[in-house]
C-alpha cells in the first residue's frame, strides 16, 4: 500500500510533516475561488478598516499605505476544506497584527468580517488576525500575486481553512456580534480551525 498521506489525486506525506485530519496533499494549489477574477485598478484601490473601530472612525488604506507597513515573510500550509492542502507556500506582505494594532477595534470586539472584491467576505476572530503567522500578502514565492492568486493582496490565515483568507482582499468591519461570511452562510463552519477539523456549521 502507499502510505496513509496519499489521499485521491494526491502525493505522500513527507515523513516529518503532517496535515490536518481529513486532508491529502497536492503537489501545487488548484486556483480555486468563487465568481470571476477582479481587474486591477490600482488608483481606486483602498483597504478599509470600519465597523466598530476603536475611535469610530473608518480608516482607508492606500496600497502604497499599506507597504509602508513593516513587512513579514510566512511560509505556511493552504488547507482547502475541499480537502486539499498543500505545503510551504511562501507568502510575503504586512502582518495582519500591524494592521489591528494601528486601527484597533473597540474593546468588545471578537469577531471581524473580512471582504473582497465581488461581496466575497469570511468571518475571522480579532485572536486569529493577531497571530503572527496571519498575513496580508501582497507577494507570492518572492514575485507579485498574480491575479488569479488575489493580487494585488489577500489575507492568508494559515490555521484555518483557506476560505477564511479572501483574496482580492479590500478590507475588514470590525463586528459586535458575529456576522456570517459567504462560505459560513453557505453551511460552513464559523471558526474554520482546520486542525480542529472544523469545516461545517453543524459542528458548532
Ligand atoms: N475573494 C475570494 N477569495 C477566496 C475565495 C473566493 O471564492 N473568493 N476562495 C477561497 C478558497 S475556498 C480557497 S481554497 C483559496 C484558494 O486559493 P488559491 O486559488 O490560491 O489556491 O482562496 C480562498 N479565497
Ligand atoms: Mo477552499
Amino acid at each position: 500500500m502507499t502510505g496513509a498521506g496519499a489521499g485521491p489525486g494526491g502525493i505522500e506525506v513527507p515523513p516529518e510533516r503532517s496535515l490536518p485530519p481529513g486532508q491529502h496533499l497536492l503537489p501545487e494549489a488548484p486556483v480555486m475561488h468563487y465568481g470571476p477574477v477582479p481587474r486591477r485598478r490600482p488608483e481606486r484601490w483602498r483597504f478599509t478598516v470600519g465597523g466598530a473601530t476603536a475611535d469610530g472612525a473608518e480608516h482607508a488604506l492606500t496600497f502604497d499605505d499599506v507597504l509602508g507597513l513593516r513587512g513579514v515573510e510566512v511560509v505556511a500550509d493552504l488547507h482547502c476544506s475541499t480537502r486539499w492542502s498543500t505545503l510551504d507556500e511562501r507568502w510575503s506582505g504586512v502582518a495582519a497584527r500591524d494592521v489591528l494594532t494601528a486601527f484597533p477595534p473597540a474593546a468588545a470586539v471578537e469577531h471581524v468580517l473580512v471582504f473582497a472584491e465581488y461581496g466575497y467576505s469570511a468571518n475571522v476572530r480579532v485572536e486569529d488576525l493577531a497571530s503572527p503567522r496571519a498575513v496580508l500578502a501582497t507577494h507570492h514565492d518572492g514575485a507579485p500575486l498574480s491575479d488569479e492568486r488575489g493580487g494585488p493582496m489577500r489575507l492568508v490565515l494559515p490555521h484555518l481553512y483557506s476560505w477564511k483568507g479572501p483574496k482580492w482582499v479590500r478590507g475588514w468591519n470590525y463586528l459586535t456580534e458575529p456576522e456570517r461570511g459567504f462560505w459560513e452562510s453557505r453551511g460552513y463552519h464559523l471558526r474554520g480551525d482546520a486542525w480542529r477539523e472544523e469545516r461545517y456549521a453543524y459542528q458548532e
